[in-house]
């Protein structure tokens, strides 16, 4: 089995899991901006061009980072990260696609729609990543009030996929120097506490 990796918040979301479950997977590193995962070879591999890749022993390859994650849990199923009984899967499944669609993807346009890399890979609309940002705020107001029910993650009271996505999210927003108000105090103790996680360097 093989990662291919990069320094980049999806592969990190990988990176991540593995330090939570203590799994070791030999990497191959590429070069984004030198368009590394655009090379034919790459693109056999995944033809989106995209990272992180898993590579398994037959030459299988998954792409989607979740999916990674989400085969590497059935393998490794301690501690699960995924959910134990039909209610906690439903329940990750649900607060991962959240924090996925409602944070994860408001951040990344912002960072898609502005930044030199992506100006080969998406048309860029500078005033929708303007958009994106008061979006942010929007949305980081709802995830408040979703967290005041006092639950210390995303899906419950255990760490989960769900906070691992939350953690790239709460990296970007860092990245973008995006404010985070003080007044979000449930949201601030969830991005605390992921960032107290070992797995944070990962
Ligand atoms: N939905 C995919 C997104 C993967 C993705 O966007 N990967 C970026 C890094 S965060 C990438 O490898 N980009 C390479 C490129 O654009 O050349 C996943 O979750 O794995």
């Amino acid at each position: 089995m093989k990662l291919y990796n990069a320094p980049a918040p999806n592969p990190r979301k990988v990176r991540i899991f593995l330090a939570e479950k203590g799994i070791e997977i030999p990497r191959v590193d590429l070069d984004l901006q030198a368009g590394e995962a655009r090379t034919p070879e790459f693109l056999a591999k995944n033809s989106l061009g995209l990272t992180p890749v898993l590579e398994l022993d037959d030459g299988t390859t998954l792409s989607e980072s979740v999916a990674i994650c989400r085969y590497l849990d059935e393998l490794h199923p301690d501690p699960p990260l995924f959910g134990t009984t039909p209610l906690e899967r439903a329940q990750v499944a649900m607060w991962n696609r959240r924090v996925e669609l409602e944070l994860m993807d408001t951040v990344g346009h912002i960072a898609q729609h502005t930044f030199e890399f992506f100006a080969t890979r998406r048309i860029q609309v500078p005033a929708f990543a303007e958009a994106e940002r008061e979006m942010t705020a929007r949305k980081l107001a709802w995830l408040d009030g979703e967290f005041a029910d006092g639950r210390p993650f995303a899906a419950g009271d255990t760490f989960t996929m769900a906070d691992i996505t939350g953690m790239c999210a709460a990296m970007v927003i860092g990245l973008l120097e995006i404010p985070v108000s003080a007044e979000l105090k449930h949201v601030n103790g969830w991005f605390d506490r992921l960032r107290a996680r070992p797995s944070w360097d990962a």
